[in-house]
């Protein structure tokens, strides 16, 4: 699907597609008009066809790549692993897919991860519903027939009542920013749109760009087969041990036969996950218990730093204490003393970035073959066509990886028109930031609605869960309009203002906002900056969502089917 038009050097080439041109060509309108469109066929838009398929309603979905899985369909690359418990990432809506699939890691590689994605696209029936390799062009709102005009880049115009955009908030590759990038003429590859053919790296000369929790993946996987690897790290990222293990048969029957506690509590818990949590603020303790639980808790692996204390985003003298001891296992681990200090991350707090969980990182550049390169101290300055050139000199190269991150939160949906009432756009919208009612809905965009939408939970709370929970409220708003006899449904403008401010009074409290990242918007040139995640909780989210269709339904202005016309 995507814009990967391979130029004359087989470069992969994606484009960022802020706005597309509305396609009014060859346009072929079929049929009368659906009930639902969904946009988008990650975990989001497979829940969302299988839910409102389940419900009666006629539906259409499209989706930009050759099949489902959405992230998982795209990056591909070497050694991409989810970084959640696997037993947590994955859905939670049927009872026959959890007994029937089992996993095999504590944290599943990508392969594995596809797999359960087909594995349940086939056991619901899903895949008939979408028409892939197809991208959505533009959405416009009707305002005369109550419905949505969505077209496609295959020259199709559909219309329905409603429009889930379950666009996701990683799916628009970063384009790098860097002089040239398309002039290399060895093999080069962005991570998030990796070939579906092997990659051999033996005896290249391989640079890495991108030290992101992409790049640890990539680095660590590759480091001890490319001929030689250069690394190129701008901002070194904090990475723990992630100890991944089989999962044993009795630890996967005992899972199976409590799920729908384990669900439960996830649901109910800040992350939407089992991720050790705890009430326990830093300083209440000495410090050799301190050191004591944070040795434990990197002995554990996996998530376990993150659940020591309660308070690590919220005191930045507690957080810098926890940033020091990783500091200090970068040094036991590097040999070279110089590599060691440029590999620890000194300016933001630890996890402020999304926290990375290695396998080996920091151990891949005890071997000689490994090269750390400082953009800091070296700047990168152009791409050239044998490789990167540096402020000091020029390192030949034949294969150049690009792990430059995402477009995220808002990327998917600037991407392409999406023309609400009085023909105001969502690029105009979210022309100072995005903005959203409970990262459901916006004023201005009638039946529109987004899973995972920026000013939700999305990136700080399990994605599986939080597309279930935004699928659900969006067809008890459905159900709702229908008892009514309501043909549109949007937030009043008074409620998304609330929800920003609850959203920013949430993000002012928090170290999130200390760090430079996708979560803020700061590593895409001239987008609006500003922490577009409810930083409360998925716990507290769910509330919220719950809360705002009690009281009836007072945040939201609906408007009434004409009788006469549905007669
Ligand atoms: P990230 O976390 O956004 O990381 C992107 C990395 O690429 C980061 O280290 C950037 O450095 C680096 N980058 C981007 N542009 C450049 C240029 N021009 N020169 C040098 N380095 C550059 O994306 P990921 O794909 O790793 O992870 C995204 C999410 O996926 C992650 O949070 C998890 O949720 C899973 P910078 O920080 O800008 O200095």
């Amino acid at each position: 699907m995507e814009d990967s038009n391979p130029s004359p050097q087989g470069l992969k080439v994606w484009v960022h597609r802020r706005r597309t041109k509305m396609s009014n060509s060859n346009s072929a309108t079929r049929g009368k008009p659906l009930d639902l469109i969904v946009v988008g066929g990650g975990f989001g838009g497979m829940y969302a066809v299988y839910k409102f398929r389940e419900m009666g309603l006629n539906i259409q979905a499209f989706e930009a790549g050759g099949g489902l899985g959405g992230v998982w369909y795209w990056n591909r690359y070497p050694g991409a692993r989810v970084d959640l418990p696997s037993i947590d990432y994955s859905f939670s809506f049927s009872k026959e897919v959890e007994q029937e699939w089992t996993w095999s890691e504590q944290f599943a590689a990508q392969p594995e991860l596809l797999r359960y994605i087909n594995f349940v696209a086939e056991r619901l029936d899903l895949n008939k519903h979408f028409q892939f390799n197809t991208r959505v062009t533009s959405a416009v709102w009707d305002e005369a027939r109550k419905l949505w005009v969505v077209k496609t880049d295959k020259g199709e115009t559909y219309e329905a009542t409603y429009c889930v955009m379950a666009t996701g908030p990683l799916s628009v590759p970063k384009e790098p920013d860097i002089a040239g990038y398309r002039k290399f003429k060895g093999e080069a590859y962005h991570a998030a749109r990796w070939p579906h053919e092997e990659v051999d790296f033996a005896g290249k000369r391989v640079g890495v760009i991108g030290t992101g929790s992409t790049g640890i993946q990539i680095i660590q996987e590759i480091g001890p087969k490319c001929g030689e690897l250069f690394v190129f790290q701008r901002t070194p990222s904090f990475t723990m041990p992630m100890r991944n293990q089989k999962l044993e048969p009795d630890y996967v029957a005992e899972v199976k036969r409590n799920y729908a506690g384990l669900r439960e509590a996830a649901r109910n818990s800040a992350v939407g996950g089992l991720r050790p949590q705890s009430t326990r603020a830093f300083f209440s303790v000495t410090p050799a218990q301190r050191r004591s639980l944070l040795e434990d808790a990197w002995r554990q692996g996996g998530l376990a730093m993150l659940g020591t204390f309660s308070d690590l985003l919220l005191n930045a003298e507690a957080n810098e204490h926890v940033a020091e001891f990783v500091r200090g296992k970068i040094n036991e681990v590097v040999k070279d003393p110089v590599t060691a200090e440029k590999l620890k991350p000194k300016d933001y707090p630890i996890f402020a970035r999304r926290p990375c969980l290695d396998t080996s990182y920091y151990e891949t550049y005890n071997l000689p073959t490994v090269h750390l390169v400082d953009c800091f101290e070296e700047p990168i300055v152009e791409i050239t066509e044998k490789g990167v050139r540096t402020e000091g000199r020029e390192i030949e190269l034949d294969m150049l990886i690009f792990a430059t991150g995402y477009d995220g939160l808002t990327g998917a949906l600037l991407a392409f028109d999406v023309v609400g009432r009085d023909g105001h756009t969502v690029n105009e919208k979210w022309n100072e930031g995005a903005r959203s009612y409970l990262g459901l809905m916006m004023e201005g965009f009638p039946n529109l609605f987004m899973t995972t939408g920026p000013n939700g939970p999305a990136a700080l709370a399990n994605i599986i869960a939080i597309s279930e929970n935004d699928v659900n409220w969006i067809a008890d708003a459905i159900v709702h309009m229908d008892r009514q006899g309501l043909c549109a449904m949007e937030p009043t403008k008074k409620a998304e203002d609330d929800w920003m401010a609850v959203v920013a009074s949430l993000a002012g409290r928090s170290l999130l906002t200390k760090a430079k990242t996708w979560y803020l918007g700061t590593n895409v040139k001239d987008k609006p900056q500003g922490l577009t995640l409810f930083t409360g909780g998925f716990h507290k989210y769910r509330e919220y969502c719950a809360a705002a269709t009690q009281n009836g339904h007072a945040n939201f202005r609906f408007e009434q089917r004409d009788k006469s016309a549905a007669a």
